[in-house]
């Protein structure tokens, strides 16, 4: 029989080639949602049918993707359970899409519990005398392994979650070593990097954009601005921000712009106004178009006490702003000192203070850092480098070959 031709199947590429995976992420919450969301989106546009399995709706899927499929897990209530087996309930989903979908492979994002329960969907579908042996791949993001890891209860059947996939990436080195030192896992840990889509995070083009508007708004007497996004953890250490932004504000007139929500907040705020600096720092909340706000910054700042990637860094980077950050966890993959920004010790506001200072004092220093962060987001992180990385790793976890 002739093959059947790509143009005809529509989606540029064999239909031997077509995989059809399933993909499980927290959808609402965190890096590891994002990152999960665009891969799936990703590999629809590269002609691979995507199921997301998950509680609701990924948040990034806003818009509709020709070959991405939702499945929603439903939690079943019932008086006797007192705490409903949210676990259970993704297995039995998993194990359902896989069988009806004929999934090729499960590639479950954060190990606790999505590792266990993709286990179980295998094992229960393997009693079907299924031709093909559903694979499982599992990516570690960070906290499933710096927190959660720690936990005794949890250690022995994340590492057993490995153990049992058929293959496992972690975001960066430090993760994977990490993984290798505590859990000693019997299998290889790949390290694929997260991406950035390089094309909506871009640098601010200071002719023609509207993004100049929204900077009047937000700096209008053509103060300097500071930027943070995250989910306000106390790991992300958001009162550390404000205390650099207090310092660098006392010398240089500049706005400090905070994105995001979450249980630091009204510390911040608090601590806003102990520090007489709280007309000049802007809590924005939650906002859904991070990329045409962090473009606005002169400087983004991180200062996390854990990190095993930090994407909200690779955002600002993509988009031309030198990152202030620690020197812990992933972030020196990715932020390298005195070349797209700098690195200090957890805590030492001082010299964050002083490395901001230094930028937004040295327009010069600036601009090469900013388009030092750009060239190395669009080298080593963008979308097509990463995605194909993940579609040949399948591959390879298809054919038995990890
Ligand atoms: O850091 C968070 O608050 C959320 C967490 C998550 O589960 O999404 O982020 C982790 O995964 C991201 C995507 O891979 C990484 O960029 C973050 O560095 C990582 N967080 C930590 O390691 C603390």
């Amino acid at each position: 029989m002739p093959a059947v031709s790509t143009e005809f199947n529509g989606r540029g590429i064999e239909e031997s080639s077509i995989m059809k995976i399933g993909i499980t992420c927290y959808p609402t919450y965190g890096g590891s949602g994002v990152v999960a969301t665009e891969l799936g989106i990703e590999l629809a546009k590269r002609g691979h049918d995507v199921h997301f399995i998950t509680s609701d709706i990924p948040f990034r899927l806003a818009s509709f993707t020709e070959h991405i499929y939702f499945h929603a897990v439903e939690v079943m209530t019932y008086p006797v359970f007192e705490h409903s087996p949210y676990s259970l309930s993704l297995a039995a989903r998993m194990a359902e899409v896989a069988e009806f979908e004929d999934l090729d492979l499960l590639h479950v994002h954060y190990a606790i519990p999505h590792a266990p329960s993709a286990y179980l969907a295998k094992q229960m579908i393997k009693k079907n005398n299924r031709l093909k042996e559903l694979k499982i791949v599992t990516t570690l993001h960070g906290t499933d392994i710096t927190l959660l890891g720690m936990d005794r209860s949890f250690l022995n059947l994340i590492k057993f979650s490995i153990d049992e996939s058929d293959g496992t990436t972690a975001v960066s080195k430090y993760l994977r070593n990490r993984t290798y030192s505590e859990f000693k896992p019997n299998r290889k840990i790949e390290v694929i990097h997260n991406f950035i889509d390089t094309e909506k995070y871009q640098p601010a083009d200071d002719k023609t954009s509207p993004c100049n508007k929204f900077r009047t708004r937000l700096a209008p007497h053509k103060e300097k601005i500071m930027m943070h996004t995250s989910n306000f953890r106390p790991l992300k250490r958001v009162p550390d921000v404000v205390k650099i932004f207090a310092k660098v504000r006392s010398e240089i007139p500049t706005k400090l712009v905070l994105v995001g929500d979450g249980p630091e907040r009204y510390n911040a705020e608090q601590l806003a106004r102990e520090l007489k600096v709280e007309n000049d720092v802007l809590f924005l909340g939650k906002q859904e178009a991070v990329s045409d706000l962090i473009r606005l910054a002169d400087v983004f700042l991180l200062p996390s006490e854990s990190e095993s990637f930090g994407l909200s860094a690779l955002e600002a980077m993509s988009s031309g702003v030198p990152v202030i950050s620690t020197a812990i966890g992933g972030l020196p993959e990715l932020n390298i000192h005195g070349e797209t920004g700098f690195l200090e010790k957890l805590g030492d506001v001082d010299s964050m203070a002083d490395d901001a200072i230094k930028i937004l004092s040295d327009s010069k220093l600036a601009a090469q850092l900013g388009a030092n962060a750009r060239r190395r987001a669009l080298e080593n992180f963008g979308t097509d480098k990463i995605v194909n990385t993940y579609i040949d790793y399948y591959q390879r976890v298809l054919e038995g070959k990890e």
